[in-house]
């Protein structure tokens, strides 16, 4: 029986999950792991998504949104639209542990980091900053939607102890509207878990993700007995078919979960990369795939991971 595992969206996690497994192999706690793999997503500059880095919003402003949950006490922590913080993770995993104002946003949150002496950091680099003006640039002269390129980073881990926990941390979609929120630091919908079932969190368009509180919903198929993998396609596959019956369009939705024996799956509607290590799976970066609407699941390549890495350090 596996006595520890954890998963994370996106190949950028790789580092983190790859750090966090060395943790829980040695005893070391959930909540603790899954604060430093996060962090580790969050320093990385060339993580456009998450913290250092992340792209702006219309204004050119970095606003960030984090959440950090408990499994065992169910306690919660969020922050969002919060600016020049380094590490938002940090300062959701803290709320998490008060009774009161565990969700703060903007200027509160802002004066609480500073009060509770988080570090503060200007979060927008020049690459983000041409980046913001390159698009600024295309959607004037191609008219093209402004809403584009988005990735949370989501970790879930289960430690030898069997405690869970589940962390998420993101910039949001790039071009938002000042004060935008999505679904990643909404309980329910960006994350979710419980210690007595297993977790899950989500990635992708917030706006949709929202609507169908798609993190509780998949943590509540695997109380009712169905597989991570069952519950979180599932919840994808039903939720795509039901936002097109009644809007049109679903947006890209993916969404990562652990059960409480440290078993994970996975459910997407686009191609998805994700990381997961338990005992008996080194850390790797697998990629999920719809073929004729079925999922199907690879691990990476080398060479797949190379041209990433140059892709996303290439010069701007
Ligand atoms: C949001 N769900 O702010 C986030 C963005 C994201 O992959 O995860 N993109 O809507």
């Amino acid at each position: 029986m596996r006595t520890w595992g954890m998963i994370a969206t996106w190949r950028m996690a790789i580092e983190g999950v790859t750090l966090g497994s060395e943790m829980l192999k040695n005893g070391e706690k959930c909540q603790d792991v899954l604060e430093k793999a996060v962090m580790f997503v969050e320093d990385y500059p060339f993580y456009k998504s998450v913290g250092y880095g992340g792209l702006p919003n219309e204004e050119c402003e970095v606003e960030l949104d984090a959440a950090f949950m408990d499994g065992k006490t169910l306690s919660i922590g969020a922050v969002a639209s919060i600016k020049d913080f380094k590490n938002p993770i940090s300062i959701a995993r803290k709320l998490s542990a008060d009774r009161y104002n565990i969700f703060l946003v903007g200027a509160g949150a802002e004066s609480y980091a500073h009060k509770n002496g988080f570090v503060r950091q200007n979060m927008l680099t020049e690459r983000a900053r041409k980046t913001w003006e390159l698009r600024v640039k295309e959607i004037k002269e191609k008219n093209l939607s402004p809403y584009d390129g988005h990735d949370t980073v989501c970790m879930i881990a289960i430690d030898q102890e069997k405690d869970m926990a589940v962390a998420t941390s993101t910039s949001g979609l790039f071009m938002k509207k000042k004060g935008r929120v999505g679904d990643s630091p909404v309980s329910g919908s960006g994350f979710y878990v419980d210690n007595e079932i297993g977790g899950a969190a989500a990635t992708g368009l917030g706006e949709d993700i929202m609507k169908g509180c798609l993190s509780y919903e998949v943590v509540q198929r695997m109380k009712k007995g169905e597989t991570p993998q069952e519950a979180a396609q599932g919840a994808v596959d039903e939720f795509s078919k039901e936002l097109i019956k009644r809007r049109g369009k679903a947006g890209e939705i993916s969404i990562v979960a652990l059960n409480n024996k440290g078993d994970w799956g996975i459910g997407t509607n686009v191609e998805f990369t994700f990381c997961a290590a338990t005992p008996t799976e080194q850390p790797k970066v697998y990629i999920a795939k719809l073929v004729d609407g079925k999922v199907n699941i690879e691990i990476t390549s080398e060479e797949y991971m190379r041209a990433y890495k140059e892709k996303i350090q290439r010069e701007i």
